[in-house]
């Protein structure tokens, strides 16, 4: 189908390493859970670092902080940030959290795109199940961490690039109305907003089907691990099935709806799927030359391993930048120039930001990632694909019941 869309004039020189639409190199990664402290508690010092520390090198264009834990109707929607940020709006169970609105603002002056995850796995408690609910969810979300205005702002008036979908349980009937509801608010705007959605490998995704199906999706985040369809089965056609999400993205109504590969950042990060670095490259290679006009870039799960197997993340995130290229046939390290000559690619908008930094991040302390993989492997409760309950486990958060919280940082 033919979708006329919001042209944003915005069309700036794209930085080397920012987010453009029009790529296949975009480099996602999950900020906010400290996935390696969770089985770590005892390294403090390697743990996640804050949110602006993963921005000050190319490594990553998008970063999206999670979670949006709980929301309903009946009260204001709560964050988790592990140990991040844990003081909160009086009276309220909102997390107040101005240092990481200062980050995002930080982030986002380096290109990088920041974006709310809603949802997550554990004990949360989430669920949309009309589209009025949906619609009024929306208000809330916009107003909160968007282009509006409430009185509860976690992030104050730093305004976040959009919404990603981490949908394990609830009602959820009324996400498309959400993402709708969404799209009129951004109509208005000045800026580009992504909405995604981070499914499992398994087709098709238990909670999210129809919205993925239905509704407008940027990105589609598909987490190829923690289950057989993982890719290191990329040989195996009874197990691996890229076709199905390539398909679904082609069938969007956003007509560069984009499929995402996403890997597990270190040996402990995910049940199973992570792979050496040649054989991701070789599967990446493969993937992109069958499904190159979907294929949108990598996501890696998640930022606390950027710290933690640094060669890997960097390595991995260097090669994809210099070897696939973008849709017009450049790379993302020549498309700076040439964007500023061309016009944006047809229905979408182009990436926006200028600057572009080249610092180095000082928080890397880089550690052998074998060493690390067993305490995970046993609190991974690794989905089948028959089961619904979807990744939760694999992204434990030393706030998490299961672990002693660790104090305020900030
Ligand atoms: C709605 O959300 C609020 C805030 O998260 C929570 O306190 C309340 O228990 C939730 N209500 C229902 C019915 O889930
Ligand atoms: C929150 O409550 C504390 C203690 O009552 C008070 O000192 C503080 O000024 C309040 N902050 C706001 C923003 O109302
Ligand atoms: C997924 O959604 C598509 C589009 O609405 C529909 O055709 C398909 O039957 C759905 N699949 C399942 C298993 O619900
Ligand atoms: C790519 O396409 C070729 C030719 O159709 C096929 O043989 C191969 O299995 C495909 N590879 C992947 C990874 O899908
Ligand atoms: C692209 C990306 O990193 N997406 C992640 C966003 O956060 C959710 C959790 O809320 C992850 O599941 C996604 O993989």
């Amino acid at each position: 189908m033919h979708t006329t869309l919001l042209l944003f004039l915005a069309h700036i020189a794209a930085a080397a390493a920012a987010y453009s639409a029009r790529c296949s190199s975009n480099v996602v990664t999950y900020w906010g859970q400290n996935s390696w402290g969770g089985s770590h508690l005892d390294q403090r010092s390697n743990w996640e670092k804050s949110l602006a520390s993963y921005c000050q090198d190319d490594t990553f264009d998008v970063i999206n902080i999670s979670f949006l834990t709980n929301f309903n109707l009946t009260g204001l929607p709560v964050l988790n940030h592990a140990f991040h940020c844990e003081d909160k709006f009086n009276k309220t169970n909102t997390l107040d959290c101005p240092g990481i609105g200062a980050d995002v603002k930080t982030c986002q002056g380096r290109g990088k795109k920041i974006v709310l995850s809603l949802g997550g796995g554990n004990i949360y408690t989430y669920g949309l199940s009309t589209a009025a609910d949906g619609q009024a969810f929306a208000d809330t979300v916009w107003n909160m961490f968007l282009g509006g205005k409430h009185t509860y702002r976690p992030y104050g008036n730093a305004v976040l690039d959009g919404v990603d979908l981490d949908i394990e349980s609830g009602a959820h009937d009324g996400y498309p109305a959400f993402i709708n509801r969404l799209r009129e608010h951004f109509k208005g705007a000045s800026k580009q907003y992504i909405i995604s959605a981070a499914p499992q490998c398994v087709y098709p995704d238990s909670n999210l089907n129809s919205t993925l199906s239905n509704a407008w999706i940027d990105n589609n985040y598909v987490q190829f691990y923690n289950n057989p369809c993982n890719l290191a089965n990329i040989d195996n056609q009874w197990n691996f099935d890229y076709a199905s999400w390539d398909r679904l993205a082609k069938a969007n109504p956003n007509t560069n709806s984009k499929v995402y590969v996403g890997l597990p950042a270190g040996s402990g990060a995910a049940g199973n799927g992570y792979m050496s670095l040649d054989t991701a490259k070789s599967d990446l290679t493969r993937l992109h030359a069958n499904f190159s006009s979907t294929f949108g870039g990598i996501m890696l799960w998640d930022a606390s391993w950027y710290t933690n197997n640094a060669d890997y993340v960097k390595g991995l995130s260097k090669w994809l930048k210099t070897t696939l290229p973008c849709n017009d046939g450049t790379h993302t390290t020549e498309s700076a120039s040439l964007a500023k000559s061309t016009p944006p690619a047809t229905k979408t908008q182009s990436a926006t930001k200028t600057s572009s930094t080249k610092t180095k991040t000082s928080s890397t302390k880089t550690k052998a990632s074998s060493s690390k993989s067993k305490a995970k492997a046993s609190s991974t409760k690794t989905k089948t694909s028959s089961s619904k309950t979807k990744t939760s486990s694999t992204k434990p958060s030393p706030t998490e019941s299961e672990s002693p919280k660790p104090t305020h940082t900030k």
